[in-house]
């Protein structure tokens, strides 16, 4: 309601996609993805709104109840569908979208645009120049194969993405200004160390299911990572807000795994807190008294329910869940501020070989196979949450994030409202002229554009009294919605009439708002 009627709606359409031509090796492996017609996934081949797809709106766009509203302009009568959004941790609020039809002459993004991803192939065109195979020697201290020049931008942050699996810049839009660029990469590695890392993900073969640009949230969806051919990267960015899905799918053997933001110099001075050290220590360079590091290459620190970086560019908030059921499951966190004398593998190639910040998720397991091509397999999923907040957080507000995550909104089709009749009125027949103390006839359709039967329905006209009069109202006991009728009306000129005459109609309804038609007539001797 902040916004008016027409609030950005994006329908994101899905379909069972084999991931082997996804990356154009033969057929693989069958799963249900985003569609996208720009890569191999290809389009939904239902391009109507099917049980798989995805409708994306904003909840601040939703407002109050109004059952009693008749349906705006530019939607199909009968298709109104009432969406309620339930907040568990605010239980009274009551907000409400209504999702229509749309008749084909609305912009579903109403003008707005929430995020802007520009998939940027150093390359050129993605099917036909991405190379799927990447580069032989995928552990050489070297840039990424298939390099672009990626960017998601919002209100809230620019992030780049230099690649499948690398993410090399975060710049926050928060505060006062935009902050230089905080980020050196988003990391992921096997065993904390570089035989297996973004940067040899990045390397090797794989390929896009899709890249998808707002209006209301945008999707980076690709797979393949070394062995792991279809383990599955889903990144889904909002206003304020990314998410992160991995979707482990690999051979036996792979027990350590740890996914973290690797900062920049430009994040010195900003604070790191978790869940486990609230109190917070400061990015610097210089290890931390405030989160130790337990000895032996391998041993975790403990698992976090979030954790927070900020300053006064702004504050990230971030949360992992992960849903698997591997057996020896151990959950953990990983937190490092070493400076340049990192004592975890940095795997340059793209980025830089100092710590600052080095944050994130880390968990060990007993390393069984998820490649449900290899087998019987278990499932790892693991669902990173980034908040993109005001500067200056506390731990109070990460906490609040990590509720949130944890007891997210509902959306829920609870009624379909067919709404009020909505009555038209509009000319019809050749414009007619009328002499000083003559009579016509005048022609109308009068139209129900709503989703329900109008009673009563009553068209009236009116001429000004030295003008003239109009003869009786015309009657319809009942008027079907999308249904019309033509009404004559009788209007008698005066003999003192001058011209034109301005005649007012009218159409009343039991059940509907009123609508109003002003016609002029000229009169002629
Ligand atoms: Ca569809
Ligand atoms: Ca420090
Ligand atoms: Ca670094």
């Amino acid at each position: 309601e902040q916004h008016g009627p027409h609030l950005p709606v994006q329908v994101d359409e899905r379909a069972v996609v084999d991931y082997g031509v996804v990356r154009q090796q033969g057929n693989g492996f069958d799963h249900e993805a985003y569609a996208d017609p720009g890569t191999f996934a290809g389009a939904d081949p239902d391009p109507t709104l099917d049980g798989g797809d995805e409708i994306a709106f904003m909840a601040k766009d939703a407002g109050a109840p109004a059952a009693d509203r008749p349906d705006p302009a530019g939607v199909e009568p009968g298709t109104r569908a009432r969406v309620e959004i339930s907040d568990p941790l605010d239980p009274e609020a009551d907000h409400v979208v209504y999702l229509f039809r749309s008749d084909g002459s609305l912009d579903p993004a109403a003008g707005r645009s929430y995020v802007d991803y520009d998939f940027a192939l150093d390359s050129g065109a993605y099917k036909s120049t991405y190379d799927f195979n990447g580069v032989p020697n995928v552990e050489a201290d070297a840039p990424p194969a298939n390099p672009e020049g990626s960017t998601v931008t919002t209100p809230a942050y620019t992030q780049s993405l230099l690649s499948r699996w690398v993410t090399d810049g975060l710049t926050l839009r928060t505060g006062a200004a935009p902050s230089a660029d905080i980020l050196d990469g988003d990391k992921a590695q096997v065993g904390r160390g570089c035989l297996r890392s973004e940067l040899t993900f990045s390397r090797g073969g794989g390929g896009f299911i899709a890249n998808v640009s707002g209006p209301v949230r945008a999707i980076r969806s690709q797979i393949g990572a070394n062995s792991g051919t279809y383990t599955q990267r889903d990144d889904v960015f909002y206003e304020r807000r990314q998410d992160t899905f991995t979707h482990l799918r690999v051979h036996a053997g792979i027990s350590q795994i740890s996914q973290f933001r690797d900062y920049s110099a430009n994040a010195i001075g900003m604070t790191y807190r978790n869940s486990a050290y609230p109190a917070g220590v400061t990015i610097d360079g210089v290890p931390d008294a405030g989160i130790p590091v337990p000895p032996g290459s391998t041993a975790m620190q403990p698992a976090v329910d979030w954790e927070q970086v900020t300053g006064a560019a702004g504050s990230i908030v971030t949360t992992t869940r992960i849903d698997t059921n591997l057996p020896g499951y151990t959950p953990g966190s990983f937190y490092r501020d070493q400076g340049a004398s990192p004592t975890f593998g940095q795997c340059g190639g793209y980025a830089d070989y100092l710590s600052y910040g080095t944050s994130g998720n880390e968990l060990r397991s007993s390393g069984a196979n998820t490649d449900p091509t290899l087998g019987s397999a278990y499932r790892l999923s693991a669902a990173r949450t980034t908040f993109f907040d005001p500067p200056n957080g506390s731990a109070a507000d990460a906490g609040r994030r990590a509720d949130q995550v944890d007891a997210p909104l509902e959306a829920a089709v609870v009624a379909e409202e067919p709404g009020p009749p909505l009555l038209r009125l509009r000319p019809t027949g050749r414009k007619r002229r009328i002499e000083p103390g003559g009579r016509i006839r005048t022609r109308l359709l009068v139209r129900n554009r709503g989703a329900t039967t109008a009673t009563g329905v009553e068209v009236c006209a009116r001429v000004p009294e030295r003008a003239g009069s109009a003869g009786r109202c015309r009657s319809i006991d009942a008027l079907r919605a999308g249904a019309s009728k033509r009404v004559g009306l009788v209007i008698v000129a005066s003999g003192q009439a001058g011209s034109p005459i301005r005649v007012t109609y009218r159409v009343t309804a039991e059940n509907a708002e009123r609508d109003r038609l002003a016609v002029t007539i000229r009169v002629e001797r």
